[in-house]
């Protein structure tokens, strides 16, 4: 007997679903098919000079800092060293378009977005180098620690601005990630969370080719990242990562649409790991030399330079001044990251729980009653410092 000779099977009619239709219209929510630009386009023009100066100069600082930071690796002054060399107009224009009382939510590979935001170079890698914690505290700057599991920070940044949305504060925030965390199960619940809450945050994917090894193509089967946004119902941007005024606009106009009360947007920055992953990292084992220069060919630095110089807002003597500015930077960098931290061992047990449990105060006790028989007596934390 087939399924139509069943009694009754004559009577049956399949109905579409009652009352379907989609909860948001998608077409507003796709992101151009082409990555947004602004340099060495008529848009150009009506950029702020002062901005472009301003994002110039700290680009140039931010791939000196970049270099200098991996130099210390290899002195031994830093244990690792992500650089975001070749994605600095993502990590500065990250930190330009937030107010202080705004929140940044970075990745390990956002150093520099850290540091343009104020935080002081030095305190910025006191993590990398292995000191306790997270080496600044984020409460100070309103920068998140540099995270390091991948893409955690995401539901952080979305249950902040979504607390500070209940409480009233006029709170955005910005929170960083890879391409490469994009697959991380935390992404698609932030990302979720966000657009159900309309809570006020901004996602930058920099999209940098690579998760370490693994390229985007074996990372992804969307059309691109910035796509994946329509799935939750918030807006997708697509926007050329090297281009240092697209990104400060795109980001802005994010920014300001999340201040606003329309919920948050997914910007995809496309831009290249122009270094290896870290300073552990070869990357000639997976990647041509080819591919890295056709890229060095849109670098960032270059782009606006190209664009300053032909609007007659920067010459040879303007581009010195910058220049020597980072050096200035960068010695003082290394100077300070050349001398030995004075550390105290008691430290250990501070931070850990607000109140010490039993056993953490019995082994405080031990390891004073140690540390006087070797160095005499210990007067408390940060006097008898260890080198
Ligand atoms: C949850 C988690 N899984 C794995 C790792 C190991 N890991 C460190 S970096 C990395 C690649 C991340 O690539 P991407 O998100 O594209 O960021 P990028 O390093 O390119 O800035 C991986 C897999 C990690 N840190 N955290
Ligand atoms: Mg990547």
């Amino acid at each position: 007997m087939t399924v139509q000779e069943l009694p009754g099977a004559a009577a049956y009619r399949p109905t579409p679903p009652p009352a379907w239709k989609p909860l948001t219209d998608p077409a507003p929510l796709l992101p151009d098919p082409e990555p947004f630009r602004v340099l060495g386009t008529d848009a150009a023009a009506d950029a702020d000079p002062e901005l472009l100066l301003r994002l110039y100069a700290e680009l140039v600082r931010g791939r000196r800092y970049n270099a200098q930071a991996t130099a210390l690796t290899k002195q031994g002054r830093l244990a690792v060293y992500p650089s975001s060399t070749g994605q600095e107009a993502c990590e500065i224009a990250a930190a330009l378009v937030l107010e202080d009382r705004d929140w940044l939510f970075p990745s390990y590979r956002d150093t520099l977005a850290a540091v343009a935001r104020g935080l002081d170079p030095v305190e910025a890698l006191t993590l990398l180098r292995g000191d306790r914690h997270t080496g600044y505290d984020p409460r100070e700057h309103r920068i998140a620690p540099l995270c390091t599991p991948l893409a955690t920070q995401l539901p952080h940044a979305v249950g902040l601005a979504h607390a500070a949305r209940l409480k009233g504060d006029d709170v955005v925030a910005l929170a960083m990630v890879g391409d490469g965390g994009t697959s991380e199960g935390d992404f698609h619940e932030a990302l979720n969370f966000a657009a159900v809450w309309r809570a006020p945050v901004v996602f930058l994917v920099q999209n940098n080719g690579f998760a370490i090894s693994v390229p985007l193509a074996k990372q992804t089967a969307a059309p691109s990242l910035a796509h994946k946004a329509v799935g939750y119902g918030m807006p997708g941007r697509l926007v050329d990562g090297n281009d240092a005024a697209a990104m400060h606009q795109v980001l802005s106009e994010a920014v300001a649409r999340a201040r606003r009360g329309e919920g948050p947007t997914l910007v995809e920055a496309v831009t290249y790991r122009m270094d290896a992953h870290t300073n552990a990292d070869d990357a000639t084992r997976y990647r041509g030399d080819s591919e890295v220069e056709t890229w060095r060919a849109h670098d960032p630095i270059v782009l606006l330079e190209r664009e300053l110089t032909g609007r007659g807002l920067l010459d040879e003597d303007g581009m010195t001044a910058v220049r020597e500015e980072a050096e200035r930077m960068a010695e003082g960098l290394r100077e300070q990251m050349n001398a030995d931290p004075v550390l105290d061992p008691m430290d250990l047990f501070s931070h850990v729980y607000e109140e010490q449990t039993g056993q953490l105060r019995e082994q405080a006790d031990q390891l004073r009653v140690e540390l006087d028989a070797e160095h005499g007596p210990h007067d408390g934390h940060g006097a008898e410092g260890v080198r």
